[in-house]
């Protein structure tokens, strides 16, 4: 299996969806169906539609179709986040994916809407989809619980809260934890929900993502702390006060993070079969 044009294939498929779903009517507006494709358009890795389309590809592959409509949910969901995240009252952040952010190229309101839309339309397209009905509601629910209130929601919260105070181990994992993997998690187990897999198997996804958000995030934390803006594509070394791994623990202490959650990562896909090992150890290698 070559899983490099594999996904390639995989994420062409995905943007050429999403050029034809993004919802929003022309209006009279000046630029506001403009703001809404321009951050969407400019893309970032996908990594959580591919990990969903992944493991929807390895297990019920006449499925594959359908599971683009909760892969783009996930990835507005994602994508609103990001775009609230750089607002003047949270991060005040010029730049993302490699570009001007919304609030820059037109103003704060048009940010603040264009979140609120795609954080509505969520839900949408996944309602509207040709899936299941008791497929849809739980994937519905699955990602209420990954960005909601008890998830990113409360990461968030958190995580601006303690911005000047230095949390613990144990509250930065709480926070990292809700803050970004709950909502890898969901991608995982959305995907296991798509594929009509059992209850135990779509735990034990949503037990892999929450390893691999933190993961991510410790990576993030590492890119922060050691790139430079251009490298990155967004502003780095700006979390000096923030509540990061590698503020915490150091920059060698954060690197030794990343390797233990690698090698618990690794014992929970030995449970998976060698195919979905690869595929998931390739996003990883590929992404982390
Ligand atoms: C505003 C409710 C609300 C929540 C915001 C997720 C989040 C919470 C903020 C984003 C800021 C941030 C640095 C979060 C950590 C997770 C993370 C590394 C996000 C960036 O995700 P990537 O790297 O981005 O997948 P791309 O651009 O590739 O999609």
């Amino acid at each position: 299996m070559d899983l490099e044009n594999l996904n390639q294939k995989l994420l062409q498929d995905f943007e050429d969806f999403l050029q034809n779903q993004i919802p929003i009517k022309d209006s009279f507006h000046p630029h506001f169906s403009i703001a809404m494709k321009k951050m969407f358009k400019a893309g970032g890795k996908r990594f959580r539609p591919l990990l969903l389309l992944n493991i929807v590809q390895n297990y019920s592959p006449l499925l594959l179709k359908n599971a683009y409509y909760p892969a783009l949910g996930i990835e507005m969901i994602h994508t609103y986040s990001l775009i609230h995240d750089d607002l003047p009252t949270f991060d005040n952040s010029p730049l993302r994916r490699g570009e001007e952010t919304l609030h820059i190229t037109f103003d704060e309101v048009t940010a603040t809407l264009v979140g609120d839309a795609l954080n509505t339309e969520a839900f949408g397209v996944i309602a509207k989809s040709p899936l299941d009905s008791q497929v849809k509601i739980d994937l519905i629910k699955e990602l209420v619980d990954g960005s909601g209130v008890n998830g990113m929601v409360l990461g968030q919260a958190i995580d601006c809260f303690f911005e000047n105070k230095k949390l613990k181990l144990d509250e930065l994992k709480f926070l990292h934890i809700h803050k970004t993997a709950k909502l890898i998690a969901s991608s995982m187990k959305m995907g296991a929900i798509v594929a009509n897999l059992d209850l135990d198997k779509q735990n034990l996804f949503e037990k892999l993502g929450l390893e691999i958000g933190l993961l991510f995030q410790v990576h993030d934390d590492i890119i922060d702390a050691t790139l430079s803006s251009k490298e990155a594509g967004k502003p780095t070394n700006n979390d000096s006060i923030k509540n990061s791994f590698t503020n915490l623990l150091g920059i060698d202490k954060a690197i030794e993070e990343k390797e233990r959650l690698k090698n618990r990562i690794e014992e929970i896909l030995n449970l998976l079969d060698d195919n979905m090992q690869q595929r998931i150890n390739y996003l990883i290698q590929k992404y982390l």
